[in-house]
């Protein structure tokens, strides 16, 4: 048994602790990517990358809503060929895995850009099909299990690093699409992506952002995406990643309970900061050291068990 009680494994990765920075919080580049494994997450995701670079949409682009945010970016990125630099930039500062979320509007494309990421020095990908709101990539890819599993499977044929996938909660029935990329060979599942929602400022009478809907993350998603962590690991093989509105250590445990054999902080950072991730660590080891148990894998799905 290792010494440290917060050590974990994912999907193949060696993980110091189950916590990782969420896709989509900050920018592109290997410092930020350094100072959140600096602040002590276990592993980082970055912000999504395609095949060729997108400017995203006009501001506004985030609006604080209760307890939360919604955002619609408009999956704005450099590319993969551009960002391949810092990839391998980020491998040399960085002592936790690296995950690169990537998207496509094909299945091809997905396989393309994971392909690239991988040279680049990638440890494992993240398959974002649940993006809510670009149009021919994202959760238009993620809703369908059909073109969701040949996704993940011209993905996996590609690449020989772990492929996660984002799920999006804006489906009728998580769990189908969840069952679908596992049948196609996903190592893991992340739950969730933000939720479809809009705001609407009352003296222009008009949406707020410039994309109208966008999506929702933060504490008021949290209750959701714990209901989707618990239905997803009751069914279905592959490890879950729980990530939505985890703020503090209670729901970081929360979601361990539920069945998550890692979690994702996003919104929490930006809203409070990231010294988050040593908060949550230091409550998750004092809350095993208080029920006597000496690693954090034996609370994973412990609530199913009760
Ligand atoms: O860029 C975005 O607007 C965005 C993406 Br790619 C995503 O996956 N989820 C989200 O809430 N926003």
């Amino acid at each position: 048994m290792s010494s440290n009680p917060l050590s974990t494994r994912l999907a193949g990765l060696k993980l110091k602790n189950p916590t990782a920075l969420a896709s989509g919080i900050l920018g592109y580049s290997a410092e930020s990517l350094q100072r959140i494994a600096g602040a002590g997450a276990g592993a980082v995701v970055t912000k999504s990358v395609g095949l060729t670079p997108r400017v995203g949409y006009p501001n506004p682009t985030v609006v604080q809503a209760s307890s939360g945010l919604i955002n619609a970016m408009g999956l704005p990125n450099p590319g993969i060929e551009a960002y391949a630099g810092e990839i391998r930039h980020a491998k040399t500062v960085l002592a936790v895995p690296l995950i690169v979320s990537v998207y496509g509007f094909s299945a091809e494309e997905y396989a393309e850009v994971a392909k690239a990421a991988v040279a680049a020095g990638a440890d494992a990908l993240e398959l974002n099909v649940s993006c809510p709101h670009v149009k021919e990539t994202g959760s238009e890819i993620g809703q369908n299990p059909v073109v969701l599993k040949d996704t993940v499977r011209k993905v996996k044929a590609a690449v020989r690093k772990p492929v996660i996938v984002k799920l999006s909660p804006n489906v009728t029935d998580i769990v189908q699409l969840a069952q679908a990329a596992a049948n196609a060979g996903a190592d893991a599942l992340t739950a969730i992506n933000s939720v479809r929602a809009i705001a609407i400022d009352i003296e222009t009478a008009q949406p707020i952002l410039s994309n109208k809907r966008g999506g929702l993350s933060g504490p008021a998603v949290k209750h959701i995406a714990l209901r989707c962590v618990y239905d997803i690991s009751e069914k279905v093989k592959p490890p879950v990643i729980g990530c939505g509105g985890i703020t503090t250590w209670q729901d970081a445990v929360e979601f361990l309970l539920a069945g998550a054999s890692a979690i994702q902080i996003g919104t929490a950072i930006a809203l409070k900061d990231p010294e988050v991730f040593t908060t949550i660590n230091r409550g998750i080891t004092a809350y095993l050291k208080k029920k006597k148990l000496r690693s954090v894998k034996e609370i994973v799905g412990q609530a199913h068990r009760n």
